[in-house]
């Protein structure tokens, strides 16, 4: 089999989603999803300047070699924008695999090492009361666990509160929208959120909070430690990654599980975290961690020291992203969780997908590939959009993390 074409499509139904389409001689085809949530022109570039013109004529079975050439092979490693395009073509190409195979993704794995997947998903509310209420409702949709945000009060509007945090990158403007964030009005307010869910809905339901990065280490270990009562599923994200050794102060001072990795796009962004069980899930998910080849070798590491996979899955991945993690959320054997914040319905008309949720599980389905396809005439009615994620600033106008 060789490779003929390769098309880059870009689409906006709802939020901006890069695919990568691949074409054989054979006439299978697939697709990856390469999208990098506000800054998806520079990695079209990337694929459309640099990497597709090198896969026409190539074997699509030799994925690993086409992993590591252009890995190994641009000298530059690493980074967002690059391991984002080598993971369109990855996914796209373990599509191809499986489907040539005649299985569904997760049997070339080693097949399903459970029935169901267990998944989270989103619930926020400008106040608790609303926080509460949203909750409530998650629940009755037979949601299992539940990832709880709220408004502060004193900051006007805190990222994935609000109803923004539908489309949280539609820019409305030309900028990129900015918020104010103050960590002690944050610290004092977040134990209280939790206090109202647990008196609300008891201890079985599980619980979930995203920090954002916005921590430093001794804050984190602080927050982890107010929280202990309410025996959080996780508490994500507490500080910026980059130091990984800032994780063992906090390690050191409380017993809250901690998940990190969204935004890491290798291996080595995990190492020591990993290696120091320094954290309890990991984060990466199959588009931003450089494809499917990438991420089961993050997943199989992590697995040695029993840290367990919990792949990013908010709407900016695409369905694609979404389909390729539940195959390897269905072989993987130390799974966590997966994200799972649903869709806009015109993103799902765009993206036909084999994966489905039921009573708060996932499955990837029984097509073969790994289930998920772009319709490429409907995708045109929706053009791309430029839009940004917001930006953070302390209340005295310092550019914070988030
Ligand atoms: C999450 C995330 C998202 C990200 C978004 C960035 O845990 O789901 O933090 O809300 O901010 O995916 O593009
Ligand atoms: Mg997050």
């Amino acid at each position: 089999m060789k490779i003929t074409d390769v098309k880059i499509i870009v689409c906006s139904p709802g939020r901006n989603f890069v695919t990568v389409k691949i074409f054989t001689d054979e006439g299978l085809t697939g697709v990856g999803d390469a999208t990098l949530n506000g800054r998806e022109k520079a990695v079209v570039a990337y694929l459309q300047e640099h990497l597709a013109p090198l896969l026409i004529g190539r074997d699509p079975s030799r994925i690993e070699d086409i992993w590591q050439y252009f890995y190994k092979g641009a000298y530059w490693r690493r980074g967002p924008v690059t391991m984002a395009a080598i993971a369109g073509i990855d996914t796209a190409l373990w599509d191809i695999k499986a489907k040539a195979a005649n299985m569904p993704l997760y049997q070339l794995f080693g097949g399903a090492s459970r029935e169901k997947v267990l998944c989270y998903t989103h619930a926020q509310g400008t106040d608790i009361a609303e926080a509460v209420e949203a909750v409530g409702k998650r629940i009755e949709q037979g949601y299992k666990a539940i990832r709880v945000q709220v408004g502060i009060p004193g900051l006007p509007d805190v990222y994935g509160t609000g109803k923004k945090s539908v489309t949280n990158n539609a820019a409305d403007d030309a900028f990129p929208h900015e918020e104010v964030w103050s960590t002690s009005k944050y610290m004092r307010h977040i134990p209280k959120l939790f206090e109202a869910v647990r008196e609300a809905y008891g201890p079985d339901i599980e619980l979930l909070h995203d920090t954002h990065h916005r921590l430093t280490p001794i804050e984190a270990a602080r927050l982890g430690k107010d929280l202990e009562f309410a025996r959080l599923f996780w508490l994500e994200d507490t500080v910026a990654a980059e130091h990984q050794e800032g994780f063992r102060l906090i390690r050191k001072h409380t017993t809250t599980p901690l998940a990190v990795g969204e935004v890491f796009n290798t291996i080595w962004d995990a190492r020591l975290l990993i290696e120091e069980q320094l954290i309890d899930y990991i984060r990466t998910t199959t588009v931003h961690a450089g494809g499917i080849t990438a991420l089961r070798r993050i997943m199989d590491f992590a697995s040695v020291y029993n840290v367990r996979t919990a792949c990013h899955g908010a709407m900016d991945m695409s369905p694609i992203c979404l389909g390729a993690n539940l195959h390897l959320d269905l072989w993987v054997p130390n799974f966590g969780i997966q994200e799972y914040s649903g869709y806009l319905p015109e993103i799902l008309d765009v993206f036909p997908s084999a994966w489905s949720l039921s009573d708060g599980y996932l499955h990837p389905g029984e097509a073969t590939g790994h289930g998920v396809d772009i319709d490429e005439k409907l995708a045109e009615k929706y053009p791309y959009q430029r839009a940004y994620l917001p930006v953070n600033r302390l209340e005295d106008g310092t550019l914070w993390h988030w």
